[in-house]
């Protein structure tokens, strides 16, 4: 099997092949001259999987719980991808594992696909290259795959964005219980995992979630779409499906237990999704909001490679000594390159 072509590598991932994804992945993470086609090819093979995200605060045990969870769908003989997104993830190699054991049985699991990504770079490069390699283990065929980002700063609502389902790990015992529920956390929970339960407090934390809910009553489907208004006909928001309320659950990453039990709630928002129209919407707005980045950055590409520099260093100069305004400007240098 040829490992160097588009062709080769896209028939060897779809066959299950690792190496050839592991590849593909590399590709796509260092943009490299074959990255473009291969997105090309995958892409129609995509949109089977379900996607989960998981995310919350450091070290509420995310991994772990991944871990878990990810042995759960494989009891039920489902093929699973991991991403982790987080340079201090145990995935990233190196760092303390919660469960060595679980996790070397994982690793040498052939149903099991599990990559780490650096957050270094811009955030939108990292969201788009998330998508990519969220896409392409999606063409492998994976059933299941679940993205792992640490909740700091905006990092969870992109990641949000890109998932169906998204778990919000929070665990007891991180101070007051208001503050240590983010704000903004409850428009993108589809569920709730309070981790360490086999810690105290971990019942005034769920309380604490529980009444959070109640009083937010967040409308799952909004049009504003995880904070950001979306570009697309969207159907009447009276017309929307609702009635998901996200469950609290209790779980013990180290022990695995309440690990079945989330991945039944995940399964279950998924048919709720699905029975709801809500995939086939959240598929138009993850479209929309794509289409929207990759078409500024291409027309900013094109327009600059169009560019004379010095012509560009003109306008720059200009605008910083105030003799043109930024808008003004930018006219100008879309007009002239039109022409
Ligand atoms: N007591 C207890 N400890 C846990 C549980 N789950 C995870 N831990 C421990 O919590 C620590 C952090 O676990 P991780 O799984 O690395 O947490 P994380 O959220 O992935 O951490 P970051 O990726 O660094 O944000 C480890 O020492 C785990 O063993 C649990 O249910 N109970
Ligand atoms: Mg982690």
């Amino acid at each position: 099997m040829d490992l160097t072509t588009v062709e080769g590598l896209t028939s060897a991932l779809e066959a299950g092949n690792r190496r050839a994804l592991a590849r593909v992945i590399s590709h796509i993470e260092n943009n490299t001259e074959l990255a473009m086609p291969l997105l090309a090819a995958l892409y129609p093979k995509s949109g089977r999987a379900h996607i989960i995200g998981v995310t919350g605060a450091p070290g509420t045990g995310k991994s772990t719980l991944v871990n878990q969870l990810a042995g759960a769908y494989r009891r039920r003989d489902m093929t699973v991808g991991v991403i982790a997104i987080d340079p201090t993830s145990p995935f990233s190699g190196g760092a303390l594992l919660g469960d060595r054991v679980r996790m070397r049985d994982l690793a040498g699991d052939p149903g099991v696909f599990i990559r780490s990504m650096a957050t270094r770079g811009s955030l939108g490069g990292l969201a788009q290259a998330t998508d990519d390699v969220i896409m392409a283990l999606d063409a492998a065929g994976f059933d299941r795959i679940i993205i792992e980002t640490v909740g700091v700063g905006q990092s969870e609502v992109e990641i949000a964005s890109a998932a169906y389902t998204t778990v919000v790990v929070e665990a007891p015992g991180l101070g007051d219980e208001v503050q240590a529920i983010k704000a903004g956390i409850l428009e993108i929970a589809d569920i709730f995992a309070v981790n360490k339960a086999d810690r105290e407090g971990v019942d005034r934390t769920v309380m604490a979630l529980k009444m959070m809910l109640n009083l937010g009553a967040p409308e799952k489907f909004q049009v504003m779409h995880h904070g950001r208004m979306l570009p697309v006909n969207l159907p009447e928001p009276e017309k929307l499906p609702r009635g998901w309320t996200p469950p609290v659950l209790k779980t013990v990453a180290i022990s695995g237990e309440g690990a079945e039990a989330l991945m039944e709630a995940i399964e279950n928002h998924r048919l709720y999704l699905e029975q709801s129209g809500g995939r086939i919407l959240r598929d138009r707005l993850r479209a929309a909001t794509e289409l929207r980045v990759i078409l500024r950055d291409y027309l900013l590409e094109e327009l600059l490679a169009r560019t004379d520099p010095g012509e560009l260093e003109i306008l720059v100069e200009a605008v910083a000594r105030r003799e043109v305004d930024p808008y003004t400007a930018v006219r100008q240098l879309v007009h002239k390159t039109a022409d």
